[in-house]
């Protein structure tokens, strides 16, 4: 077999902490994600990303895995997770782990005996003595920290790309290469249907000489993918993976296309898909931290660009890692409703893999909190305090925390117009949207025009229908304001059309066709309304939303 996936797969990414907290202690848990999974399923979405529900420190929220064999308590036991892959199979849901192997946390048993002394354990990271009292390099980290700390008092560091809770393993050593695949199998032999794989393309550093300087990550040409690690996921894929039919997605962080295209060919044996971060890239950017609004021409061409370059690839405009996508329009707080649902057109008839990431669904947007003690985040925090120390004027700082933020992403989820959304009985762990007396599951639902109607529309569509599945992608028109793509099977033909602006946009008349579908309920054949999506199948069809 080449690829571990179905091409009708949806996948629905959830952040376990913000879904659904069933014990009322403000933070989400698995017994919350069994109780929605009837919601999941007449959604659409035959997949489920877990982001990490291991035990940890949560000094980066999961990311730090202190046993990635056990379930962390506040989201419950192995038992939960195994009633949850039951209950998931019942309804054709499988399940994706979230497998972050760049890192440890500094709690976790390996770290703590190479603390003690143990020499195996020390072969699992990356230790070096300082230069002369300097560190060991020049190198850059992902959290605008200094990425190497004092290794115990032993007078070494070692090094950390993310906090300095997540010592980065020692990829070298082919020790670890044997627990991961223990860790692998442990999951999948509890009928996990594959991983994504956290910044798998850094994993493997071929040096630790110091780097060209860079703004940012210097030192990153040492580690981004090189050959010891395509190695890696080649051996993953063969030895344990493959066996089980296990599909994997890989978090690929400044890959271009050449880069993705090595990481997923079928023939090379590695990852599946890849998400990439070009198409995230398309704000105004005035260093890395302080982003503007986003611009739609760029995105559109950067979109198009990946879906002509790659055969297949990752379908994303969400995560627990980024701002929400209808806020970064500079006018999608007036369109909300039209901007969202402009989005699931759009992610659903590009060609790839949709991930969904939890409230995309209902059209979430970002938080509104006014101050700094309201966000968790250790990177917000972070750029926060480099910033200052910059001398960054406070208003303009809060301003890019506010643009930026992870935690944008990671509000809890709004189920009902309820206290805190119908989250939680307790004390959310990070603040609920203020607006969620008007956007909720609940609200949403008894509106007779439903966000979620038009999302659940769409991704019926995107796995019925053979053209969107499986259909080549043909650029049409890349504009101000409009994007227009083909999507051909055979002698079938679906054209797509986005206004992805605020502002009505006028059609050339190659492009005024009627459509079979849209997210406003009259169209004009030759002007577009603001975030206005149109579906047009050859020879026309009846008007369906
Ligand atoms: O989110 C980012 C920018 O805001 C990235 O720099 C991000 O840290 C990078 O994409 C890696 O992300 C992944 O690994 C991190 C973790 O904090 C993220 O949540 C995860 O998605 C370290 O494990
Ligand atoms: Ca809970």
């Amino acid at each position: 077999m080449d690829v571990n996936y179905q091409k009708d797969m949806v996948v629905y990414q959830i952040y376990p902490r913000s879904f659904a907290d069933t014990n009322g202690d403000g933070i989400g848990d698995l017994r919350g994600i069994i109780e929605k999974l009837d919601y999941l399923a007449d959604l659409g979405i035959n997949a489920i990303w877990l982001s990490p529900i291991y035990v940890s420190p949560d000094d980066d929220n999961g990311y730090d895995i202190a046993d990635y064999k056990a379930v962390h308590r506040q989201y419950g036991t192995l038992a939960d997770f195994d009633e949850l892959v039951a209950e998931g199979k019942k309804r054709g849901i499988g399940i994706v782990m979230d497998l972050v192997i760049n890192h440890t946390s500094d709690e976790h048993e390996w770290f703590q005996r190479a603390l003690a002394g143990e020499k195996r354990y020390q072969d699992y990271y990356i230790l070096r003595d300082g230069k002369n009292g300097k560190l060991p390099n020049n190198w850059g980290n992902f959290f605008a920290e200094c990425p190497w700390a004092p290794f115990g008092d032993t007078g070494k560091y070692y090094l950390h790309l993310f906090s300095k809770k997540q010592p980065d393993l020692n990829w070298h050593n082919p020790a670890v290469l044997e627990e991961v695949k223990d860790i692998l199998r442990f999951w999948l032999d509890r009928g996990v249907m594959g991983f994504r794989c956290d910044v798998i393309n850094v994993i493997y550093k071929n040096t630790l000489r110091n780097g060209k300087w860079r703004p940012i990550l210097t030192g990153m040409e040492h580690y981004l993918s090189t050959d010891g690690c395509h190695k890696i996921l080649n051996t993953l894929r063969r030895e344990v993976l493959d066996p089980y039919g296990a599909f994997t997605v890989g978090e690929t962080v400044f890959v271009d296309i050449p880069k993705a295209k090595d990481l997923t060919d079928p023939a090379r044996k590695e990852l599946d898909m890849v998400f990439a971060f070009e198409h995230m890239e398309c704000d105004q950017v005035i260093v890395k931290w302080f982003k503007t609004r986003l611009r739609p021409k760029r995105l559109m061409k950067c979109l198009a660009k990946w879906q002509q370059g790659m055969d297949w690839n990752a379908c994303y405009f969400e995560n627990h890692d980024q701002p929400r996508f209808i806020s970064r329009f500079a006018d999608a707080a007036a369109f909300r409703r039209e901007a969202s649902t402009m989005m699931a057109g759009l992610q659903m008839t590009l060609r790839g893999t949709p991930y969904v990431y939890e409230g995309q669904e209902i059209g979430m947007t970002n938080f509104d909190y006014a101050d700094l003690s309201d966000v968790q985040d250790i990177e917000s925090h972070n750029i926060y305090a480099l910033a200052t120390k910059l001398g960054i004027p406070r208003a303009v700082r809060w301003k890019m925390i506010r643009r930026t933020s992870r935690d944008n992403g990671r509000t809890p989820m709004q189920w009902t117009p309820q206290a805190h959304g119908g989250f939680t009985s307790g004390t959310p762990w990070l603040k609920v949207n203020g607006n969620y007396k008007t956007v909720n599951v609940e609200t949403d639902a008894a509106s007779d025009n439903s966000v979620r109607a038009f999302w659940k529309t769409m991704i019926r569509l995107r796995k019925t229908d053979p053209v969107l599945i499986d259909g080549t992608f043909e650029t049409v028109h890349i504009g101000r304001r409009v994007f227009a793509f083909d999507r051909v099977l055979g002698d079938k033909r679906c054209r797509v059309l986005c206004n992805m602006s605020g502002k009505a946009a006028k059609l050339a008349k190659h492009l005024q066709a009627s459509p079979s579908l849209s997210n406003y309920q009259t169209v004009t054949p030759d002007v577009m309304q603001p975030f206005e999506f149109r579906l047009i199948r050859e020879g026309g069809d009846t008007h369906e939303a």
